[in-house]
């Protein structure tokens, strides 16, 4: 097409008149209301159809000099973003929060009653899903030019709801109000293929007969970096029929069937999978996995050769970055599209592949490295399947060539002929792998990874995860940031490290005053959202003691829940004995699967019951689970954290974030030699945090020569009495025997050694009690944690990646 308009060049500016008719004149013609009929949701998609405007300039600009400097572009393929609510998020990277509120004011609105009419984009799990989620903000703050690439689950991760304690999981429905940030794009679409057989015809081109086709289209979300100078894009694949309507059969009233193939199809990206580590074996996961794997790559592809032809150019152009194992698919897609879509040889497919893709692994968990048996995948997947059957073979011969002494049965794709290992598809197929804290890549070289670590001692490097600081202090936390800014500036918004400027400030009367001021007020938030939330009061000047990610044994939620009834138990002894009045807050989903761990979330809201009720105990401890923990409610909860549980088995949390986020808004960390945790220590210092427990040494050695448990336990009365408490009922009252699994778990083997590190860890908690009661001087350390933990920046992690994986440049 021709056209002789000029396009938007100058992002429109924001002054408190522009924003109070451009409000009135969303709500007319895009919500269809005015200003007398309207809800506080109209007004806030108002608002937000009017910020995705100023988006909107930003993200153009950046487009179109993406495509004017021919370089090149990171794809991030992640089944998972844990976005949140994205409107506060825009405002705050376009830094027009004051003419918004003034103008909403001149309305008689508040912009905190329309921020809190989004709903939350759930589309991930946990940590994994999250983390994808600062990326994208850190790729636009660099101006790296890049796509994130992942599913536009009609429903995300379920509600949370407690019935009598027990967890309740209901459908999530965010799209139901509809979603003003993502542009649909109809014309975007690609078909995916699965089932059926494959035909050669002899003249080296070989067929793909699927049994099912669908259509991937495209939802682009706008990315808005920092001070809005690049704006990159989330695009999303949604899946629908490639045919409307059998019309045949609904003229013949066969109406269900008429819509069967339109169900099917639409399953695909119908729901979220609700499992944090453990690979879903469902068919439909490996479908999902392939569906947005297949259609980013060939969207990248028709990106690529809109610029260029000679797809032997494709890795000085293109970086596809796998996050996890779900998109591992993309090593044999990527060469059939080369091969067999556009007739290169498989050899020189199989180089260029190798040369595109890096993957980054995030846990060692060995239920959690996905493996698919071969004759479930051959159905899905046929053409796949040959070609793995390639790449396994013909690296087998790579490797025997070099002579070296490994082992070959730990490097093959195919174990033994019947389940295909996806970390090995992975490695093989990638230029680099990751791990994300330096212990968790030490150990991967050392276990899941140790042969190709031999063959390939410079494949594997680190990335420690990172947080973005926008989301995460500037925007969560107003009070602190505000400090920060009156004391030392802005820059540490766009560039975390900085925030060590503040270090000056830790004994500085005036700024401790300032910041316990503001961790109070964050306090007060935290109180009345527990109160509304559950009815129960709390003192905001106890101890916070936070515990909030995935319900998991390794995450040790029960050693936590163990301590806080010894505490109960010693408060009850002696009463009038001087306390450190604590407030014990949980948060955190368990997998709707995970049996023990949703009898562990029961567990704790049994213990809160009985503690909150006891008025021999009263304000000297409380129990708070709040339900459906998810990215708003994390956003409250993490400013307001004094203490931050971090307190898993060792060597089994492969880094941890929420560690960084407590961290970085002032709240000292109790935890285990894990994942980050190692690297926060190192940087806060051993004062400034509270480390216990076995290292990952201690634990390899253990899990060779065994442990028994039940002489620590009898050992140790404080958690004898603990034990006897949970199969006596004292926590369930109306059902003695409800606890005696959990018991016999920790009797027999405790495989997350809970027991072995519970003394230790109940020490450091007294440690933390006595420290506490001095105020100034925990204010001290507070800061420190503030100030100190700048490197955790996602700025910093994405820097990395540019530099040794992605070979970007970075602003
Ligand atoms: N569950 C790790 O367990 C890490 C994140 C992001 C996890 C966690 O320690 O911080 O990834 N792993 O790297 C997986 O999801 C497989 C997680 O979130």
């Amino acid at each position: 097409m021709n056209i002789s308009v000029e396009p938007v060049t100058a992002p429109r500016v924001a002054t408190t008149e522009s924003i109070r008719l451009g409000l009135v004149e969303k709500l007319a013609y895009a919500v269809g209301k005015d200003p007398e009929h309207a809800t506080l949701q109209d007004w806030s998609v108002a608002l937000g159809l009017l910020v995705r405007d100023h988006v909107v300039d930003h993200w153009f600009a950046a487009t179109r000099a993406g495509y004017s400097k021919h370089g090149k572009r990171v794809y991030y393929l992640s089944m998972e973003f844990l976005i949140g609510r994205l409107l506060n998020d825009a405002i705050a990277n376009l830094q027009i929060e004051a003419p918004i509120i003034e103008a909403l004011g001149e309305l008689g609105l508040e912009l905190k009653d329309l921020l809190g009419q989004e709903s939350d984009a759930a589309l991930g799990n946990g940590g994994l899903g999250r983390l994808a989620a600062c990326f994208l903000d850190s790729m636009s703050r660099l101006a790296i030019p890049a796509y994130g690439y992942g599913i536009r689950y009609e429903h995300g991760l379920f509600r949370q709801r407690f019935h009598d304690g027990w967890q309740i999981e209901e459908a999530e429905d965010w799209l139901v109000s509809g979603h003003v940030w993502e542009f649909e794009r109809p014309e975007v679409k690609y078909t995916i293929k699965f089932g059926g057989h494959i035909s050669f015809d002899g003249q080296g081109q070989t067929h793909w007969h699927a049994e099912q086709t669908v259509l991937a289209v495209a939802y682009d979300t706008p990315i808005t970096g920092w001070k809005g100078a690049h704006v990159n894009t989330l695009r999303l694949w949604s899946s629908k029929p490639t045919e409307i309507l059998d019309l045949r059969r609904f003229n013949s009233g066969d109406y269900l069937n008429a819509a069967e193939k339109l169900i099917r199809a639409e399953t695909i990206s119908r729901v979220l999978y609700p499992d944090d580590t453990t690979a879903e074996g469902k068919e439909l996961r490996l479908k999902q996995e392939f569906f947005f794997t297949s259609a980013s790559l060939q969207d990248l592809l028709r990106r690529f050769l809109t610029e260029f032809s000679d797809l032997k150019l494709l890795p000085d152009h293109v970086s596809i970055q796998m996050n996890d194992t779900h998109p591992a698919i993309a090593v044999a897609e990527l060469m059939r599209l080369l091969a067999d879509e556009h007739r290169l040889p498989f050899i020189e497919a199989f180089e260029i592949t190798r040369k595109c893709l890096s993957y980054t692994n995030h846990t060692l968990l060995p239920e959690a490295l996905e493996r698919w048996h071969v004759g479930l995948f051959r159905k899905v997947l046929p053409r796949h399947m040959q070609i793995i059957e390639w790449i396994d073979y013909h690296h087998l011969a790579e490797v025997q060539g070099k002579g070296l002494p490994v082992s070959l049965d730990a490097i093959r794709i195919i174990d033994h002929g019947a389940e295909i290992r996806m970390g090995n598809l992975a490695f093989i197929g990638s230029k680099r792998v990751n791990g994300v804290s330096a212990l968790h890549t030490e150990l991967m070289k050392q276990t899941v990874f140790s042969e190709f670590h031999k063959i390939y001692p410079d494949r594997i490097v680190n990335q420690t995860n990172g947080i973005t600081p926008r989301r995460w202090l500037y925007e969560c936390n107003p009070p602190l940031r505000n400090l920060l800014i009156e004391a030392i500036g802005t820059e540490w918004i766009g560039n975390l490290e900085k925030i060590d400027a503040a270090t000056a400030f830790a004994t500085d009367a005036s700024f401790k005053e300032k910041f316990a001021a503001a961790k109070r007020q964050n306090k007060l938030r935290l109180a009345a959202e527990i109160k509304a939330r559950l009815g129960i009061t709390v003192d905001p000047s106890a101890l916070f003691d936070v515990q909030i990610k995935r319900i998991h044994e390794y995450k040790r939620q029960l050693m936590n829940i163990l301590e806080t009834i010894a505490l109960y138990h010693a408060i009850r002894r002696t009463p009038g004995a001087e306390w450190t009045p604590r407030v014990k807050i949980f948060g955190g989903k368990a997998a709707p699967g995970y049996h023990i761990a949703k009898r562990i979330i029961k567990l704790a809201n049994d213990v809160a019951k009985v503690i909150n009720n006891d008025p021999i105990v009263g304000d000297r401890l409380k129990v708070a689970f709040l339900p459906n923990y998810n990215v708003s409610l994390a956003e409250i909860i993490i400013p307001a954290a004094d203490l931050s549980e971090q307190i898993s088995t060792a060597g089994m949390e492969a880094s941890g974030t929420g560690n960084m986020k407590l961290a970085l808004n002032g709240a000292l960390t109790i935890g285990t030699l894990d994942g980050a945790n190692v690297e926060i220590g190192e940087r806060v210092g051993p004062d400034n945090i509270y480390i216990f427990g076995l290292t990952a040494a201690d634990v390899a050695d253990i899990r060779i020569h065994g442990y028994d448990p039940r002489p620590t336990i009898e050992g140790d009365p404080v958690l004898a009495e603990v034990m006897r408490s949970l199969v006596s009922g004292e926590f369930s009252s109306d059902d003695n025997g409800r606890y005696h699994g959990i018991s016999d778990v920790l009797y027999s083997g405790d495989y997350f050694l809970v027991t072995a590190d519970f003394q230790a860890y109940f020490q450091r908690q007294r440690d933390a009690d006595r420290d506490f009661r001095d105020s100034s001087r925990w204010t001290e350390r507070a800061i420190l944690n503030t100030t100190k933990v700048g490197w955790f920046s996602s700025d910093r992690t994405i820097r990395g990646y540019a530099k040794d994986v992605w070979n970007v440049p970075v602003a």
